[in-house]
């Protein structure tokens, strides 16, 4: 299989394991379509070839088609050299075990912003200041998880500062408060071009109104700023 063979990534706007893919693409410069489906209303012809009926899949020429992100990632990687993967066996099992920790943190960040339960936010929020000073560890003297270069693995958190710098003027605490290091590792990322165009452009505005429209915890605590036109501002034009 090479990048000769044409790529269709199926995915779903919010998703940020779409996103992780769609940064690797764009990172990589492959040429690709999109397809997109709603997971609450999935199509027959997508049940019939996602194996966990699960967004991102890859369709790779007429037959193969790749699911799991981190499996999609590193394809995209290794078909369009320099590989931003390490050749080193224990830094690539290192790598790949990170790619499972943003996993849980994109999970567990996701239904924090979307619950509408008091309790289970506060115990999330909690979980999520304890990685985020977990990787604070990591990133001692380094610019990336890796060092001073980019690497696979960074790119698995993109989503997370995407997610993270978007509700920057609305989260009643600041859970990168005093954390300097993941501040600026959040700001290296988020300042990525793949970063930018690795996203759909209604993105920003489908996650808040899916905050809105669940009368999520978040919603309840900050009403004015998802309705205030000073929110529009904040959120959508970047002031
Ligand atoms: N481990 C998977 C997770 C993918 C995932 O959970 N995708 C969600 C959308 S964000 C999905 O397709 N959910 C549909 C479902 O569970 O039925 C990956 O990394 O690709």
């Amino acid at each position: 299989m090479d990048k000769r063979f044409k790529h269709t990534l199926v995915a779903f706007k919010i998703c940020p394991y779409c996103m992780k893919v769609l940064t690797v693409m764009c990172h990589k410069n492959i040429k690709f379509e999109i397809k997109f489906i709603e997971i609450h209303n999935k199509p027959d012809w997508f049940i019939k070839i996602s194996p966990l009926e699960k967004v991102p899949i890859l369709i790779i020429g007429e037959e193969v088609v790749l699911f799991e992100s981190a499996a999609i990632m590193e394809y995209i990687d290794e078909i369009t050299p320099p590989k931003l993967m390490p050749d080193d066996p224990i830094q690539k099992a290192l790598d790949r075990a990170k790619f499972e920790y943003s996993n849980e943190i994109i999970k567990n960040l996701y239904q924090f912003i979307f619950t509408t339960e008091q309790e289970k936010f506060v115990k999330l929020k909690e979980w999520l200041i304890k990685r985020f000073q977990q990787m604070g560890e990591w990133l001692k003297d380094k610019k990336y998880v890796n060092g001073l270069e980019l690497s696979l693995v960074d790119l698995n958190f993109v989503p997370v500062f995407v997610v993270l710098n978007m509700l920057k003027p609305i989260l009643p605490c600041d859970i990168l408060k005093d954390q300097k290091r993941l501040q600026n590792y959040g700001e290296s990322l988020t300042s990525l071009s793949c970063a930018k165009t690795g996203r759909v452009p209604d993105y920003e505005f489908l996650m808040i109104d899916g905050i809105k429209n669940k009368n999520t915890v978040l919603f309840r605590s900050n009403p004015c700023y998802f309705n205030g036109p000073q929110a529009s501002r904040c959120l959508f034009f970047g002031k």
